[in-house]
C-alpha cells in the first residue's frame, strides 16, 4: 500500500497513466533507446486529502527541487513574476533591511526585481542557474543554516512551481524552521487541484509534479509541521494556480479567504474519491475523442503540427499514443529542445519558425496555458485558414 508522503496514512489510487517517461528528458533522434520509464499514477490520502503520485521517481532520475524553470519565453510569465516582486516589496519586504530567498531560480525575474529595489536576495538552486545571487544547494535544514549564518533570518521564502515537485516536504519545512524569522513567511504557488478537476487538465500530472494541492491539504500540511496557512490567492497563470502564504503557527490571523476556499472545496467534493473517479472517466473520454479527431483529420489529408513541447504534453502524447504518424512535428522556442524528439513519443521538435513554413491545417496546442498569448502572436495562422485543436476542458477546435 502507498503511504502519504506527508502524514503516512493510506493513499487511494484513482488514475493510472501506466508507463511514462520523464517529461523533460528530450532524447536525440538516434538515442531514444535508453529512455527511463516509470508508472505514473495518482491517488488521494485518506487522512490529510493530499493528492499525490503513487510511485517515486528514483533519485538519480528525478528533477529535484530547484530544477530551473524557464518562464517559457512568455511575456505573460515575465510580467507575472515582476508583479509578484512588486507585491512582496509592498507587503512582506517593508522592514529596515529585508531579505528574500527563492527556492529555485525561475529565470531570476522575481529576485532581480527585488534586487533592483535594493532588497537583499538569494536563490537556493543546485544548478546555479538563474543569473542572480545563488546558493548552490537543495533547500533543507543544512543549507538553511548556512544561509542564515551568512545573511540572518529571511522575511520571505518564495517558490513558484517548485514545492509541488519536492517529494520530501519535511526537509523543506525543517529548512523554513531554521531560516524564517519569527514573522517570516513562505509564499508558494503551484497548480491547483480545483482547476485541474474543473478543466480536466490531466496533463498537469507528470513526473515533476508530485503533489496537487488544495487549501485543505496545504492547511493540514502546514499544521503538521508547526506552521499555519494564513493566505490564499487565485492566480490565472499556467491554467490556474493558488498562491499560498504560510507563517509560523499563531503569528498571524489567517485571512478569511482561507476558510472560504476550504468550504468551497468541501462543497465541490474535491476530497471525495467519487469526484476524482469522475475526473478519471473524463480523462479517458478525452483520450478517445482526441485520438479519433486526429485520426479523422489525417485520413482526410490534413496536415497537423504540435505547438509547444511542454512537460505537460509528455503525458498527453504517451497516454494517448500520439507519435509522428499523427503529429509529424512539434514547434517550440526552447533551443535545448529543438533537434531532439519528445520523451517516449518521439515526435521531432522544430524551431518556432517551422510553424509557418508552411502553416499546417491544424495546430494541436500543447501549451494551452499560454493560449491567449500564443493565439495573439499567431494571428496570421488563423487568418490563413488554420485552426487550433485544444483538449482541455474537452476536445474542441477553434
Ligand atoms: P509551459 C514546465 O512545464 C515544467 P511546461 C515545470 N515542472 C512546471 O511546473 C512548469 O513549467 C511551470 C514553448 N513556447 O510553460 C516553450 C513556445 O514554443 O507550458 C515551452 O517549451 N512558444 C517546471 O513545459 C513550452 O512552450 C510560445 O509562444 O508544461 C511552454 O511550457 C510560448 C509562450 C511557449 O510549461
Ligand atoms: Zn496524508
Amino acid at each position: 500500500m502507498t503511504r502519504c508522503r506527508v502524514c503516512d496514512q493510506a493513499v487511494q489510487e484513482f488514475f493510472d497513466f501506466e508507463r511514462q517517461p520523464l517529461s523533460s528528458a528530450f532524447p536525440l533522434p538516434g538515442e531514444a533507446d535508453g529512455e527511463f520509464f516509470f508508472r505514473l499514477a495518482v491517488g488521494i490520502c485518506s487522512s490529510c486529502t493530499l493528492v499525490q503520485l503513487i510511485e517515486d521517481v528514483p533519485q538519480e532520475h528525478a528533477h529535484h527541487q530547484g530544477y530551473p524553470y524557464h518562464s517559457a519565453g512568455s511575456s505573460v510569465m515575465h510580467k507575472h513574476f515582476t508583479q509578484t516582486a512588486y507585491d512582496l516589496l509592498e507587503t512582506e519586504l517593508t522592514g529596515p533591511d529585508p531579505f528574500v530567498v527563492e527556492i529555485g531560480a525561475n529565470d531570476g525575474v522575481l529576485l532581480r526585481t527585488c534586487g533592483d529595489a535594493g532588497v537583499r536576495h538569494l536563490a537556493v538552486e543546485p544548478s546555479g542557474a538563474g543569473g542572480v545571487r545563488v546558493h548552490r544547494a537543495f533547500f533543507d535544514a543544512a543549507s538553511a543554516a548556512d544561509i542564515r549564518a551568512e545573511n540572518g533570518p529571511a522575511d520571505v521564502v518564495y517558490a513558484a512551481n517548485t514545492i509541488c515537485g519536492v517529494a520530501d516536504l519535511a526537509a523543506v519545512f525543517a529548512g523554513l524552521d531554521v531560516l524564517l524569522g519569527p514573522d517570516g513567511v513562505l509564499v508558494f504557488e503551484d497548480p491547483y487541484l480545483g482547476e485541474i478537476v474543473e478543466r480536466t487538465a490531466f496533463d498537469q500530472i507528470y513526473d515533476e509534479h508530485v503533489f496537487f494541492f488544495t487549501a485543505r491539504s496545504v492547511r493540514s500540511m502546514a499544521e503538521r509541521f508547526g506552521f499555519e496557512l494564513v493566505g490564499v490567492e487565485r492566480l490565472p497563470v499556467h491554467g490556474g494556480q493558488i498562491r499560498y502564504t504560510i507563517a509560523h503557527a499563531g503569528r498571524r490571523v489567517p485571512s478569511p479567504a482561507v476558510a472560504e476556499l476550504v468550504r468551497e472545496e468541501t462543497g465541490r467534493g474535491l476530497a471525495d474519491l467519487a469526484t476524482l473517479e469522475d475526473f478519471a472517466a473524463k480523462v479517458r473520454g478525452i483520450r478517445t475523442d482526441l485520438v479519433a479527431l486526429l485520426g479523422d483529420l489525417r485520413a482526410a489529408g490534413n496536415t497537423i503540427a504540435g505547438y509547444g513541447a511542454t512537460a505537460k504534453s509528455s503525458t498527453v502524447a504517451n497516454y494517448c499514443g500520439l507519435g509522428p504518424d499523427l503529429v509529424p512535428f512539434v514547434c517550440d522556442t526552447t533551443p535545448g529542445k529543438q533537434g531532439r524528439v519528445t520523451p517516449g513519443s518521439h515526435i521531432p521538435v522544430r524551431p518556432a519558425a517551422a510553424f509557418a513554413d508552411p502553416y499546417p491545417d491544424y495546430a494541436l496546442l500543447f501549451a494551452w496555458n499560454h493560449a491567449e498569448e500564443i493565439m495573439a502572436k499567431e494571428r496570421a495562422f488563423r487568418a490563413a485558414g488554420g485552426r487550433w485543436i485544444l483538449y482541455v476542458p474537452t476536445v474542441h477546435i477553434v
